[in-house]
């Protein structure tokens, strides 16, 4: 029989499913189920149901479980070989939060075949929606736990991350404030991980470590819920959470709805399940420091494992627990695609003339700089929007081009320092990684070589691996996460592009000049906001 791993991805807009072989070492299964299109009935735009305040993104935890029966009936159809799963493991999009009566626990351990999930879940949840990760209705709770726990240096200390309106943390604050009698009522909080892993396993699952460090509740040193924090968000809290667990860790066999209905073998493992960050970071292969993810999207994102814990003293970059026993930063910069399209556009360009001006100017641009910032920035934070510009006129086309690209790999360079961790090889990926020209910029800057990698359902497939991971460690094989994951990510590293001594130097230059640019440009700002406000 051979060796068949699932992963499953409950996303903001879809639930993917991912099967392999791993001793055949491949892909044998891949399907995605897109909310809006094959569970219309909910409503959702975009996977996310409408609301009057743009501030609010929540989305129903029915039309989740509902796509979890679709999706295993699809494969049933469809022939995937489910008796031969030996385990199943997940990713869901971080920080989401369901909220479980008392009756949920006795629920999910009686899950009947001859109904649906959705008829099993019948009035389980002690909150009908779920607030996700793009809700941003929480800045006072953000306020009121960061003041409690001693200020952004210190919550991030802490918790790994400063408190963010949509880390589930502040939602949960949120929520005990403004209905606290339904909070009363909630016995058992989930994350969308956790509450889809309690499905498969039908029994309240616990919160991996990789998610739950997306909290603002976890000590991320101990992972350990933390009291103080715990304290600072809702009364009686600790009663509500599940215990916390390593992203490998078996449950236990999976549920017998999923085995009468759809042919699981009763033997399969149902794992805990992680964030879709964390179960990407398997999924690209990157799973030793030194390693370094670029996703080069409308925002790009910095990640990358960590031996040794550090937090970010400014809070804007996160740090959560790696599903390998590791840390992982995420630092998110929004002005990525958004600000090379924006420049691009200003000179009236199409991506070849955008290449053509990187080549015609020198790395360095001649001291030339500029701050980016189309749209509101993360990383630093900004709150005005604006293009800062030192030593470069708006009239220069191709130097503008090569400005943002600078400042873009400039600002990932700084701004990850606090990691102490020395890049040695960049793993990039996203759209724009398919743009040679800015890689050549990104390995110059960075000093290290950059490959391109092209992993569709990333998060998926290192779901799968973690289920791979999960189950040999049961059968106590003492499995390695190199090797675990090198089988299938390995191959799919394409040429790689290696940075020039020479340009490398001129960077190492900038990089201070860029900081003191930044720093006073922030002092400028703030400056000119407090002679607004006062
Ligand atoms: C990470 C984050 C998103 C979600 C949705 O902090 O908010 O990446 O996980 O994908």
């Amino acid at each position: 029989m051979s060796k068949l791993f699932l992963g499953l991805d409950s996303s903001t807009q879809s639930l993917s499913a991912i099967v392999i072989d791993y001793d055949s070492r491949k892909v044998v299964y891949e399907h995605s189920l897109n909310f809006d299109q094959a569970l219309p009935h909910y409503k959702t735009q975009n996977g996310v149901l409408p609301n009057a305040d743009p501030l609010v993104k929540h989305s129903p935890p029915l039309m989740w479980a509902e796509a979890l029966d679709l999706l295993f009936a699809r494969m049933k159809k469809e022939g995937v070989r489910l008796g031969d799963v030996r385990a199943v493991s997940g990713s869901g999009q971080q920080h989401g939060s369901v909220y479980f009566n008392t009756r949920a626990a006795g629920a999910l351990t009686k899950l009947n075949a001859q109904k649906s999930l959705v008829e099993n879940l019948r009035g389980v949840f002690s909150r009908a929606t779920s607030p996700i990760w793009m809700d941003s209705s929480t800045s006072r709770e953000c306020g009121e736990i960061r003041r409690r726990l001693g200020g952004i240096r210190k919550t991030a200390q802490l918790t790994g991350s400063d408190a963010f309106e949509r880390f589930t943390g502040p939602q949960i604050r949120k929520f005990y404030k403004t209905d606290r009698a339904a909070y009363e009522k909630t016995a058992s909080i989930a994350l969308v991980s956790s509450f889809m892993a309690s499905l498969l396993a039908g029994k309240i699952a616990p919160i991996d470590h990789g998610d739950g460090a997306g909290m603002n509740l976890m000590d991320i040193r101990k992972k350990a819920w933390l009291p103080e924090a715990l304290a600072a968000t809702a009364p009686k809290l600790r009663a509500k959470l599940p215990p916390l667990a390593d992203s490998w860790q078996v449950i236990g066999p999976v549920s017998s709805y999923f085995v009468k209905k759809y042919g699981l073998n009763p033997v399969a493992r149902a794992l805990v399940w992680s964030g879709d960050n964390p179960c990407s970071i398997v999924g690209l292969g990157i799973v030793r420091e030194g390693m370094t993810g670029i996703s080069l999207g409308t925002s790009d994102t910095f990640f990358g494992p960590m031996a040794r814990c550090r937090t970010d003293g400014r809070g804007e970059g996160h740090v959560f627990c790696s599903p390998t026993g590791d840390y992982m930063t995420l630092i998110c910069f929004k002005n990525g695609s958004l600000a090379r399209e924006k420049i691009r556009n200003t000179y009236g360009m199409d991506w070849n003339e955008f290449n053509q001006a990187l080549a015609d100017t020198p790395p360095g641009n001649h001291g030339g700089i500029l701050l980016p910032w189309c749209e509101s920035e993360i990383v630093p934070r900004v709150n005005v929007p604006g293009l800062h510009r030192e030593n470069l006129g708006a009239g220069e086309p191709s130097a503008n081009c090569r400005a943002v690209v600078e400042a873009q790999m400039l600002a990932m360079r700084l701004h990850s320092q606090w990691m102490k961790v020395e890049t040695r090889r960049i793993y990039a990926t996203g759209g724009a990684s398919a743009n040679s020209a800015i890689l050549q910029v990104m390995a110059d800057v960075m000093g290290c070589p950059v490959v391109r990698i092209q992993v569709s359902k990333s998060a998926a497939l290192g779901a799968a691996l973690m289920a791979a991971y999960g189950w040999l460690a049961e059968e106590g094989e003492k499995p390695d996460w190199e090797r675990v994951v090198s089988v299938f990510t390995a191959p799919m590293a394409k040429s790689e592009i290696k940075p020039n001594k020479k340009a490398t130097r001129v960077y190492e230059k900038m990089l201070k000049a860029y900081a003191e640019f930044e720093r006073a440009t922030l002092r400028r700002i703030a400056k000119v906001k407090s002679i607004a406000t006062a």
